[in-house]
C-alpha cells in the first residue's frame, strides 16, 4: 500500500502521524459504515474507502444528525462528495482526513437523499452516556417521519450537480484539502474543536 506515503506528503510539516484507522463505506449494498463509530486521537487519519452505492461522508451535529455542520461564517465542515461506486468496480474511491483535536465528539452522515434518516450516520469519540452514537443515530432515524412535511415547508431543494466529484483541490471552512489521483479522492483536513457542537 502506498497510502501511508501519500498521506505522510499531504500532512502539515509538524503534525505528528497517528493510525490510519479503515472504514469501509457501503459494503454489501449496505447504508452504512463499517465501523459507524471509532475511538481516535490527534494525528490519526480516517480513510473511508467507498466500496459500493453512491455516498458521502459528511460532517454535521448531534443536534441535527442529517444537515451539514457550518461554522459561523456559513463555510461547511468535513465533505466527501458524492463517491459513486459501479457495480463492477475494481478500484474503489477513497477520502480522508486527520483529526486535529479531540476535545469534543465528532457527528458525520451520508447525504445521500433518504440515507441518514434510513441511519447511515457515523461518529468519532462518541461519549458512552448521554450523545451517544445510538442516540445519535435514533434521532436521525426519527427524521424520517417528518422530513417530507419539512421539504413541503420552503425548504428548497438543493441542485447536486455542483458536488460531483472532481480532481480539483477545493478548500472548505474546515480546512479540508481534496487531492484527486487515480480513482481515489484523499484529503486532509484540520479540525479545530470548540468550533463543533
Ligand atoms: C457482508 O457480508 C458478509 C458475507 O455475507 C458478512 O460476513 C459481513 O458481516 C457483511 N458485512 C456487513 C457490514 O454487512
Ligand atoms: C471508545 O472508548 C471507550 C472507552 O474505552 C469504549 O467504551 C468504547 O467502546 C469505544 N468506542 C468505540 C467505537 O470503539
Ligand atoms: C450520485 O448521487 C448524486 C446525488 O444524488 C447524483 O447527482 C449523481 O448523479 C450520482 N452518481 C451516479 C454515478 O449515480
Ligand atoms: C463496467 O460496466 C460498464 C457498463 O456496462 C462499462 O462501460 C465499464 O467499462 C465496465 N467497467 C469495468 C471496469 O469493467
Ligand atoms: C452540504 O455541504 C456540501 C459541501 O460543502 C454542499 O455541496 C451541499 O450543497 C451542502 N448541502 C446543503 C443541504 O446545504
Ligand atoms: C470559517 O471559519 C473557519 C473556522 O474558524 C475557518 O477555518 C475557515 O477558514 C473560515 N472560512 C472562511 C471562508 O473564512
Ligand atoms: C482543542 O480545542 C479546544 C477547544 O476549542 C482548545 O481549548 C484546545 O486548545 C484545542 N487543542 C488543540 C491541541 O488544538
Ligand atoms: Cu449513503
Amino acid at each position: 500500500m502506498r497510502f501511508s506515503t501519500f498521506v505522510a506528503a499531504i500532512l502539515p510539516v509538524g503534525l505528528a502521524l497517528g493510525e490510519v484507522i479503515p472504514i469501509k463505506v457501503g459494503v454489501n449494498s449496505t447504508l452504512s459504515y463499517d465501523p459507524p463509530s471509532v475511538n481516535a486521537t490527534v494525528g490519526d487519519t480516517l480513510m473511508f474507502t467507498f466500496v459500493a452505492g453512491n455516498h458521502t461522508i459528511t460532517q454535521s451535529t448531534f443536534a441535527s444528525p442529517c444537515s451539514n455542520f457550518t461554522f459561523a461564517n456559513g463555510s461547511t465542515g468535513v465533505d466527501s462528495g458524492f463517491e459513486p461506486v459501479a457495480k463492477n468496480a475494481t478500484s474503489y474511491p477513497s477520502y480522508s482526513f486527520t483529526i486535529q483535536n479531540t476535545s469534543t465528539p465528532l457527528w458525520f452522515y451520508c447525504r445521500q437523499t433518504g440515507h441518514c434518516e434510513k441511519g447511515m450516520v457515523f461518529a468519532v469519540n462518541a461519549p458512552e452516556t448521554g450523545n451517544t452514537y445510538a442516540a445519535f443515530k435514533a434521532k436521525a432515524e426519527s427524521l424520517a417521519a417528518t422530513s417530507t412535511s419539512m421539504s413541503m415547508s420552503g425548504m428548497s431543494m438543493t441542485s447536486s450537480s455542483t458536488a460531483a466529484t472532481t480532481s480539483t483541490t477545493k478548500t472548505s471552512g474546515a480546512g479540508a484539502l481534496r487531492v484527486g489521483g487515480a480513482g481515489a479522492v484523499l484529503g486532509g483536513v484540520g479540525l479545530v474543536a470548540g468550533m463543533f457542537l
